[in-house]
């Protein structure tokens, strides 16, 4: 049985030897990925989001528990990808500009990967021209585009104008989320599609190339 407490202690508290061989022990005793992700990994992760907020922890200490939780997610991620069907349809997938928190990101692109998308990733800090170029590219259904931060996101709205001035906005569907978005910031920057979550994300990417 996966000790779940185990492992989010060992990301809450950045140990990322002993987060990845409990993820490795569970993964043996063929535990649901997705249970590992729910029921320690995001719990741990937002756990540690609240300790920065009361200035109990700080940025070292979040950068410990991204790398555990990174460290782990490493040894989930080819069996979230796991699809042997044809691509159901291309996405290319980002952080936007200005913001370098890439963990959710990377869980909605392995996720969307499993569900037999082929997903190109930008990476984090992406600025806009960087979206339009990916598009002539890489001809993609859909850009998603993650924002962690009030702050960064803007970068959503701009990138979106960036496509509109080059005129690629209607080659593309526009699929956004990450903590701080909703979906009423999405319908105002013209977005076509939101999620508030790695699943949704999934479920709503699927609906926006049906
Ligand atoms: Co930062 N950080 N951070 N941080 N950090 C937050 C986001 C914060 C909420 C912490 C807090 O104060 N409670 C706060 C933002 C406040 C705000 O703007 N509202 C914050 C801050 C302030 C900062 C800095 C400014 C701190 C500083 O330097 N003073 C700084 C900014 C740096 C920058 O980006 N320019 C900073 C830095 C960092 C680290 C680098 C140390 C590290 C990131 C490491 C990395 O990603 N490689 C970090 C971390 C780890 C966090 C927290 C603790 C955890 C984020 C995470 O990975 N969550 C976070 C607090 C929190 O989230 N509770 C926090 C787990 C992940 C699976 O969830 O990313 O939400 P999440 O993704 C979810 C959904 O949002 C959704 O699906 C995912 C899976 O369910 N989703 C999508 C995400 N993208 C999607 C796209 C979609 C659809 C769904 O469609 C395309």
């Amino acid at each position: 049985m996966a000790d779940l407490k185990k492992l989010h202690d060992a990301i809450l508290t950045g140990d990322q030897k002993t987060a990845v061989a409990v993820t490795e022990e569970a993964l043996a005793e063929k535990t649901d990925p997705q249970e590992l992700i729910n029921g320690a990994m995001i719990p741990a992760m937002n756990e540690a989001g609240n300790r920065f907020e009361c200035e109990e922890f700080f940025v070292p200490e979040l950068l410990l528990a991204a790398r555990a939780m990174k460290g782990s997610l490493k040894l989930l991620q080819p069996l979230l990808a796991q699809s042997g069907a044809e691509p159901v349809g291309r996405v290319v997938i980002g952080t936007v500009k200005g913001d370098l928190h890439d963990i959710g990101k990377n869980l909605v692109s392995s996720m969307l990967e499993g569900a037999g998308f082929k997903v190109v990733d930008l990476g984090a800090d992406v600025p806009a021209d960087k979206f339009v170029a990916a598009i002539e590219s890489e001809k993609p259904d859909i850009i998603c585009m993650s924002a962690l931060l009030t702050v960064t996101m803007p970068s959503m709205k701009s990138t979106i104008e960036a496509l509109d001035s080059a005129g690629v906005r209607n080659k593309v569907k526009v699929l956004i989320g990450g903590a701080p978005v909703t979906a009423e910031y999405a319908s105002e920057i013209g977005a076509d599609g939101f999620a508030d979550n790695a699943s949704s994300a999934v479920a709503k990417a699927r609906e926006l190339v049906a």
